[in-house]
C-alpha cells in the first residue's frame, strides 16, 4: 500500500510590504554580490557548533523525492589535511601538466591558479561533500536517489550562502580526479566525492582576482 505523507499548515515568513521587499530584496543581492571565493586563509578556527549550523542549513536544501542524497565530511585533523593536501597536488600536477586541454588552462591563465594548494593545510576546516547515486538497504539491495547532482548542487549552494552570511569565507575545490578522497577518508561504495570546500576566515593579506559579474541584461530574459 502507498502511505502519503500527513499534511501540515504551511506559516509563510513574508509579512512584508511591497516596497520593503524591493528594498530586501536590493540588500539581499548587494550581500551576496559580496562573496567571494577565496584562497587565502587564516588559520585560525571557530567553534564546531558554527560549522555543524552551517551543514544543518546545507541540508535543507530541495533534493529529489526528498532523498537527501548527501554527505558532509568535515576534516579538521592536521594529518589527514596534510594527507589530501599531497594527494591532489598529486592529482591536480598531471592535470594542470597534462590532462587539462590548452583552452582550459588559458581560461584559468587570469586567475592565475596553479597545482599548489597551500590552502588545504592553513583553513581550519575542509568540508568534503559527497553525492549518493543510490542507498544500500538493508539486505544489500541497492535503492536509486533521483537528480543527485542538483540536489547535491543546490546543497553546495545553500552552504555557501550559510558561511557568508556569517563572514566567514570558503572556495569550491575541485581536485581532479577526487577518488583519492574516497580512499583517504575511507567512505562506502556508495558514496561519490563532489566537491572539497575550505572553510575559514580570510587572511590577513588576502586577495582577490577583479572580476566582474554579468549585468542584468546578460542574465535577464523577460516574457511578459
Ligand atoms: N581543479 C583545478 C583547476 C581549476 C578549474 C576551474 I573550471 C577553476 O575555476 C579553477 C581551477 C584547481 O583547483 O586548480
Amino acid at each position: 500500500m502507498y502511505e502519503t505523507y500527513k499534511h501540515i499548515p504551511f506559516h509563510s515568513a513574508n509579512t512584508f510590504t511591497e516596497e520593503t521587499l524591493i528594498q530586501k530584496s536590493q540588500h539581499y543581492f548587494e550581500h551576496l554580490n559580496q562573496r567571494r571565493s577565496l584562497r587565502f586563509f587564516s588559520e585560525k578556527s571557530f567553534p564546531i557548533e558554527v560549522l555543524e549550523n552551517i551543514i544543518l542549513a546545507a541540508s535543507t536544501a530541495p533534493s529529489g523525492a526528498n532523498k537527501q542524497p548527501w554527505t558532509f565530511c568535515v576534516v579538521s585533523s592536521p594529518e589527514l589535511k596534510r594527507q589530501i593536501r599531497i594527494a591532489a597536488e598529486e592529482e591536480e600536477h598531471i592535470s594542470y601538466d597534462s590532462r587539462m586541454s590548452d583552452e582550459w588552462k588559458e581560461d584559468l591563465r587570469p586567475l592565475a591558479t596553479d597545482w599548489q594548494k597551500p590552502f588545504l593545510e592553513v583553513a581550519p576546516y575542509l568540508i568534503i561533500v559527497f553525492k549518493r547515486p543510490y542507498e544500500i538497504e538493508v539486505g544489500g539491495k541497492k535503492h536509486q536517489n533521483y537528480y543527485v547532482n542538483e540536489s547535491v548542487g543546490l546543497a553546495c549552494g545553500f552552504l555557501l550562502t550559510a558561511v557568508h552570511q556569517l563572514g566567514l569565507v570558503a572556495l569550491t575545490h575541485t581536485p581532479s580526479p577526487m577518488d583519492f578522497l574516497t580512499k583517504i577518508l575511507n567512505r562506502p561504495s556508495n558514496e561519490r566525492p563532489y566537491l572539497l570546500i575550505p572553510v575559514g576566515y580570510p587572511a590577513e593579506n588576502a586577495t582577490v582576482p577583479d572580476i566582474k559579474r554579468k549585468s542584468k541584461n546578460e542574465v535577464l530574459v523577460w516574457y511578459k
